[in-house]
């Protein structure tokens, strides 16, 4: 059932990977650029999937897309450094591997992941992106999705959270999560119809529904997980004590909200016609996934 999006994926997770080697060892190789590479290898891309997917929907080819995706996964990657790290959540393990200060150090890591983040901004300027104003459009979005009204407040709330989960509510963990990992996820869909310059708001209820689906499968999995198949360590959530859908909802409160919002996802994409069926592929795969 899952063939074409699972195709996709992996092609665009191939085509995102090399482009990241081109662009990344026409750097000097020195620590930071080597743990830039080492970081951004692995993983799903589906956040990169998603721009180029999108962007798909809206005419626009992959020789276009590539370089928003590559944003997209930039920024993430950038993210899960930091997260990482000793001060935030202080893990040893990531995609298997292990984490960026642990194989080289702290200061390498903060700096991958500032070379990171600067690089999507770079990656979106780029003259084969598009016209000057898609260009800005696509900074601009990007900015305010990653920056202190998207996802460093989320993680900014989630951090506050930890002292504070018996004030937590599903309405306070929904709007954490809106902004944690649902923004750039939001702003990943949406690219696509920004490239061409389209309303992004068909895509944009796709994804906020898509978000907090793939938020939701990501607290299950922390329950449900084991470390060799997710990848990075499990059970940290309970340990902590923290709030989070499962434990608001319970487990099966938890999948049945999950599900609801990946018809909800779907629904929003019902204009697109077949040509959508992919991307309704991935809303299936967020809930279903087991990494
Ligand atoms: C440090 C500014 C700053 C922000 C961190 C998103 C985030 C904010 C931290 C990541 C922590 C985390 C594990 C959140 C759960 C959801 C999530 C982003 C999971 C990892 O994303 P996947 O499953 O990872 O897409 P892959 O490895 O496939 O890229």
């Amino acid at each position: 059932m899952y063939k074409a999006f699972d195709e996709s994926l992996t092609d665009t997770a191939g085509q995102i990977e090399k482009h990241f080697e081109r662009v990344l060892s026409s750097f000097d190789q020195v620590p930071v650029t080597q743990a830039m590479a080492y970081a951004v290898r692995g993983g799903k891309k589906l956040r990169g999937f998603l721009v180029i997917e999108g962007a798909r929907l809206h005419g626009i080819n992959v020789e276009r897309a590539i370089w928003p995706a590559m944003a997209a996964e930039a920024i993430h990657t950038y993210s899960l450094i930091h997260d990482d790290l000793p001060c935030m959540d202080d893990d040893s393990l990531r995609r298997g591997q292990p984490t960026i200060h642990v194989k080289w150090d702290e200061a390498t890591a903060v700096l991958a992941g500032d070379a990171l983040q600067t690089l999507a901004f770079e990656m979106v300027a780029r003259p084969e992106v598009g016209s000057a104003d898609v260009r800005a459009d696509l900074g601009l979005s990007l900015a305010r999705a990653s920056g202190a009204g998207g996802m460093v407040y989320g993680q900014a709330l989630d951090i506050a959270a930890e002292t504070e989960s018996l004030s937590a509510t599903v309405e306070s963990i929904n709007h954490l999560q809106k902004h944690k990992t649902g923004a750039l996820i939001q702003w990943s869909a949406e690219a696509g119809a920004r490239l061409a310059g389209e309303d992004p708001s068909r895509l944009g209820a796709y994804s906020h529904a898509l978000g907090l689906a793939f938020q939701i499968a990501d607290d299950i999995l922390d329950v449900e997980g084991d470390i060799d198949t997710v990848g990075k360590a499990v059970g940290k959530d309970a340990d902590l004590g923290k709030a989070t859908f499962v434990s608001l909802l319970g487990l099966k409160g938890a999948r049945q909200r999950a599900r609801d919002l990946v018809a909800e996802a779907c629904d929003a994409l019902s204009s697109y016609g077949k040509d959508a069926e992919c991307l309704r592929q991935a809303a299936h795969f967020v809930i279903l996934r087991q990494f």
